[in-house]
């Protein structure tokens, strides 16, 4: 089995390469972006997953149910209340759902079973915790915001001095996510945000240490290409963590728990020339990783699969 730990945006096109290419995947998904929005419980990286892998997925945006209506949205407009989260006519169907399950008594790795068995997918999405905490940026005045309201409703246009992950110390890894890696041969972590992505997984209490001992079998596919990032708000994030906005930082980041690190070969003559020898413990591997097309995905899904 190969698990891979990912955020939504930035980690579902790996994720779709290799759910085409293995039999035996699983998906622990980042839950440190859900959050309550019109009394409505919003997973957004899990559901980047499930619409990503079932083929609803708006591909141009990355999110979002393709060739959806917003009519939900202009009604709400009509009545008062901000309207700075798109939420599609279609996608709700998955928000009112979810809330009406979690308000049953499910807990979101059983909802996250649902909705991967109604969209026919054969693989698990374990959301990484059961309990809710989530990733809040720091901005003047010591103010704590959502990272949804920061890079949506803002725009990310204030400075950020920090990023925590709020009620973390509050959350376990949930038992289904830890056999999970225990036993899988390869453990990838998806080329997401570092912070906002993958962060929130790997600091919950626990999570460390239990990755440390797996570190020979731990993928890094970088999010960065030629020191920037590919996608988002990487860099700006990093900073607010004290984390340079580059391969090292990068590298630096992920160095206690990643055995194996596969950068773009645009990079391997920086990681090679000034890099490697910082870092002997780590095996630099280089590839396309830049993910325009499907064919892309695949070509690099497989380059995973035949090599580790
Ligand atoms: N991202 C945006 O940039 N603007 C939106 O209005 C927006 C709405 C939205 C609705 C449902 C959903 O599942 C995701 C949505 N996203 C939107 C993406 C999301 O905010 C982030 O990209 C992730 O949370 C970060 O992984």
């Amino acid at each position: 089995m190969i698990t891979i730990l990912a955020g939504g945006t930035g980690s579902i096109k790996l994720v779709r390469g290799m759910y085409k290419e293995s039999e035996n995947i699983t998906i622990i998904s980042n839950v440190a972006d859900n959050f309550w929005h019109y009394g409505l419980y919003i997973c957004p990286d899990i559901d980047t997953i499930i619409y990503g892998l079932s083929n609803n997925l708006d591909r141009k945006k990355g999110w979002g149910v393709k060739r959806d209506s917003f009519n939900f949205l202009k009604y709400m407009n009509t009545l008062g209340p901000e309207t700075w989260f798109n939420l599609g006519d279609k996608d709700l169907t998955t928000h009112v759902l979810r809330t009406q399950l979690l308000k049953e008594g499910k807990s979101l790795t059983e909802i996250t079973k649902f909705f991967t068995d109604k969209y026919g997918l054969s693989l698990l999405v374990a959301p990484a915790s059961d309990t809710h905490y989530e990733s809040n940026m720091v901005i003047e005045g010591n103010k704590r915001i959502h990272l949804q309201e920061y890079w949506i409703k803002y725009k990310g246009s204030m400075p950020v001095y920090d990023i925590i992950y709020n009620n973390i110390k509050k959350a376990r890894v949930t038992l289904q996510a830890q056999r999970t890696l225990e036993e899988s041969r390869l453990i990838l972590f998806a080329p997401g945000n570092p912070i906002t992505s993958i962060g929130p997984i790997i600091n919950i209490p626990g999570m460390k240490n239990l990755l440390k001992k797996l570190k020979n079998k731990i993928v890094m596919v970088s999010p960065l290409i030629s020191n920037r990032a590919v996608s988002g708000p990487c860099e700006i994030y990093m900073k607010a963590k004290n984390i340079s906005p580059n391969l090292r930082g990068l590298i630096d980041f992920y160095s206690e728990i990643a055995n194996t690190m596969i950068f773009d070969k645009l990079d391997e003559a920086e990681i090679e020339k000034k890099l490697r020898n910082d870092y002997p413990e780590i095996n630099f591997c280089y590839s396309n990783i830049l993910m325009t097309n499907l064919r892309k995905e695949t070509s690099l899904a497989r380059y995973i699969i035949s090599n580790f």
